[in-house]
């Protein structure tokens, strides 16, 4: 089946192509990514909520930042669907997952844009901060932005690397795109911490008035960029870092901010280039972003299968033998006898029990 991506989409054959819109056409453009996304996924198969979700963010990214010079690293892989179209793949992004077609995950030897293979979960931090590194002792200018989800950033992985982030003076951005689901709802401290920062109106607004009222400063003979920074620095610290926990591991944090919004996605990016060392932004968006069924059943549309996508019914694949049942399914469902006659059995999944059969 022939599936014709949008006006403006259809014109995209590489970050350069979009660079050339208005501000006003990258709202087009995000909503031909996402029908594109829709249109071949439900008909070749692969994951759906994650790469929905993340529809403006990729658009955002490629626009601000001069990929593949700047390094853009995506946690797991699973959402970069738009940012493989985005760059040269649009018309081979049918052949995702399929046999010599293109990956399901980032690649290297699959395209420049690619920057870091994964489907691992959890590594993104460390890649763009050793390319970071890489970048200031070469003398190079290039930016490194890794993208993680709230998911992924539970991991020790993920934390030793903010660990090191923190004084490394690297000059990169994590963007940490919260939609409170891993594959199945996030859960832990983490999760509950980001839900409070979100949520707390007064430290966000608190925040967002001193970094405003500090870029108003007059600096000039008597008041000195370094007393400017001094004071940045001492008044950041009261408000932050008792109460945020980037702060607290010295990663300047920004946010939260709204994932869907491209033009305010687009100014926090530009600033955020403009302004050296190791920094978070957090936004936060809705995994299925855009399909109203992935929106509200997320679990089941992380990676739904072949479905029909004007009623939203799964298509079962028709085979002409009878199948061996899923390694998954026999192995969880397993455990689960086990488990019910020995008390003493328990099991661990990678964050991911309906994954894993285990519910
Ligand atoms: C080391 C490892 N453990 C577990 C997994 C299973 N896994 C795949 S994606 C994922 C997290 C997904 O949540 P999030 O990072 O929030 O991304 P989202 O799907 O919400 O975009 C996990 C735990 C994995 N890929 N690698």
């Amino acid at each position: 089946m022939d599936i014709t991506p949008g006006a403006l989409l259809k014109k995209i054959d590489s970050p350069a192509d979009l660079k050339k819109l208005s501000r006003e056409q990258l709202h087009q453009v995000c909503t031909e990514l996402r029908q594109y996304i829709i249109d071949v996924v439900s008909v070749h198969g692969g994951h759906f909520g994650a790469s929905l979700g993340v529809v403006e963010l990729s658009v955002a990214l490629h626009f601000v930042y001069n990929t593949p010079y700047d390094q853009l690293v995506w946690d797991v892989g699973h959402q970069a669907y738009g940012h493989k179209i985005l760059t040269g793949r649009r018309d081979i992004f049918p052949s995702n997952r399929k046999y010599k077609g293109l990956s399901g995950f980032p690649k290297r030897s699959e395209s420049e844009y690619d920057t870091f293979g994964v489907g691992h979960s959890s590594t993104s931090i460390s890649a763009a901060l050793g390319m970071a590194m890489a970048a200031k002792y070469k003398g190079e200018d290039r930016k490194s932005v890794a993208v993680i989800g709230d998911g992924a950033m539970t991991a020790g992985m993920a934390f030793e690397a903010m660990n090191h982030a923190g004084v490394a003076d690297a000059d990169m951005l994590i963007i940490l795109n919260d939609n409170c689901m891993s594959i199945d709802p996030n859960v832990g401290a983490l999760k509950e911490y980001l839900t409070d920062i979100s949520l707390s109106p007064t430290y966000n607004k608190l925040k967002d008035d001193v970094w405003k009222a500090l870029d108003k400063l007059p600096v000039g003979k008597n008041f000195t960029k370094s007393m400017a920074h001094k004071l940045a620095d001492g008044l950041k610290g009261a408000i932050s870092s008792s109460a945020n926990l980037f702060e607290a591991l010295k990663l300047r944090y920004f946010g939260p901010i709204d994932g869907h919004n491209i033009s305010k996605l687009v100014d926090t990016l530009e600033d955020l280039k403009k302004i050296p060392g190791p920094k978070i932004l957090h936004i936060v968006t809705v995994k299925g972003k855009g399909y109203a069924l992935a929106e509200k059943d997320q679990t089941k549309w992380h990676a739904p299968g072949l479905f029909d996508k004007v009623t939203g019914e799964i298509v079962k694949k028709k085979f002409e033998t009878p199948q061996p049942p899923k390694y998954q399914d026999v192995f969880g469902h397993t455990m689960i006898e086990l488990a019910e006659l020995n008390p003493k059995v328990w099991g661990v999944t990678p964050a991911m029990p309906s994954g894993s059969s285990s519910l």
